[in-house]
């Protein structure tokens, strides 16, 4: 059987570190592409790194530097390819607009041009997004029409585009993940689930006070990354390229997401004022104790307020089933981020 080799661009990433643990443990060789820094950011795969040294092989690159890309590529040799190089924060997408552009729509044609170039065989994974979908207020599907709302989602929607453009115009192997939000204790500290998760078990362990929060009324359909690291996978395992949704087809609030926090650790949440004046309290030694406030600061230009998928394609294509809930993936999270402050 032909050696399977993987290249990921944006190993050092949350997805990357499920992806890489995924494909060793299935016995690819695989190959990381992670850029340079000044503080070397190598934290979430460092582990893995050293205990597969023979079979997991890093390199630096960067998907902006068309020549990078290619010299890559020629090295590793791989069967698969598998995007998840992005500025992947919506918010921030709004100040970055350019630099977003640059790593999360054209890196992938970086990518698809090279591959065209080196060996259409490769198979690739484009790491798509709910953020296409953006404004459409009913359950998404991959007959929805798309309506990004940021920077951000329109990048993620060349690259659906053109990943599409060149599977039909090359024949090349060319998959779309269009993935909704997912999660873990990985997850970068200023995405919403991490930032209340890590605020949960620092106010749990008296290390802080409140936590300020943006617009807390926005529902998202929440996975775990390692669920979701598992359908990339099968996605290229396919006979034919395709574009399919992977979500849990359940949509909560960030309020919700709030609330089950701060049950978790024992407390009822109440909540008192309005808009920008609005804050969350507990009572704690028979003390109402404020514990999350609303700032203007953490608002968006534009927001997209409701995101639940339809997976019924993904069940049927690649059996996908998420195995974790909700709070399962919460207790994870606050788990993971008290035992790090006891470790301080
Ligand atoms: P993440 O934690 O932010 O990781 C992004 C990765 O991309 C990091 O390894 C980062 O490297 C790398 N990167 C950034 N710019 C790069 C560049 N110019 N060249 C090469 N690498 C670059 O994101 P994630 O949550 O794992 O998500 C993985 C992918 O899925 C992203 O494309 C994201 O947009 C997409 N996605 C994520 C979700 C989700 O809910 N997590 C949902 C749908 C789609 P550094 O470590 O050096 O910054
Ligand atoms: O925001 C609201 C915020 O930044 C979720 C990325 O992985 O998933 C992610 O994008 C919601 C939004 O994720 C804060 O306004 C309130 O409505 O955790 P997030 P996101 O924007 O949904 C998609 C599928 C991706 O593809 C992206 O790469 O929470 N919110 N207060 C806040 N969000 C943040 N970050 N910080 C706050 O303080």
């Amino acid at each position: 059987m032909k050696k399977k080799i993987a290249l990921i661009f944006g190993v050092t990433g949350q997805d990357g570190y499920y992806l890489s643990k995924l494909l060793l443990n299935k016995n690819y060789e695989v190959h990381g592409v992670r850029r340079r820094s000044s503080i070397i950011k190598n934290y979430r795969i460092d582990e893995l790194y050293l205990n597969n040294r023979n079979k997991f092989k890093l390199h630096y690159g960067d998907v902006t530097d068309y020549s990078s890309v290619g010299k890559i590529i020629k090295k590793a040799k791989p069967t698969e390819i598998y995007n998840l190089a992005a500025q992947s924060h919506v918010g921030i997408s709004f100040d970055l607009a350019h630099y977003t552009n640059d790593v999360n729509a054209k890196g992938v044609l970086n990518i698809l041009e090279n591959i065209l170039a080196i060996n259409k065989k490769i198979k690739f994974y484009q790491a798509s997004t709910s953020e296409i979908y953006g404004g459409v207020n009913n359950v998404q599907s991959e007959k929805t029409r798309f309506l990004p709302k940021s920077p951000y989602g329109i990048a993620k929607l060349y690259a659906y585009w053109i990943s599409k453009n060149y599977r039909e115009s090359y024949k090349m192997f060319c998959s779309n993940g269009i993935l909704f939000n997912h999660e873990s204790p990985l997850r970068g500290e200023n995405f919403v689930t991490r930032k209340i998760t890590k605020g949960v078990a620092e106010i749990a362990e008296g290390k802080r006070k409140i936590i300020f929060l943006g617009n807390i009324d926005t529902h998202r359909d929440w996975g775990h990354a390692e669920d979701y690291v598992f359908a990339m996978w099968k996605i290229l395992q396919l006979k034919k390229p395709v574009d399919l949704v992977i979500c849990t087809g359940k949509t909560y609030t960030v309020r919700d997401f709030i609330e089950r926090c701060f049950k978790k650790i024992g407390f009822k949440i109440r909540w008192k004022g309005k808009n920008f004046n609005e804050f969350g309290y507990i009572v704690k030694n028979n003390k109402k104790t404020k514990v999350v406030k609303i700032s203007k600061k953490y608002f968006r230009p534009n927001e997209v307020n409701f995101l639940k998928g339809d997976n019924s394609l993904a069940k049927k294509m690649i059996d996908f089933r998420p195995k974790k809930s909700l709070d399962d993936l919460i207790s994870e999270m606050i788990d993971h981020d008290r035992k790090i402050l006891h470790k301080e």
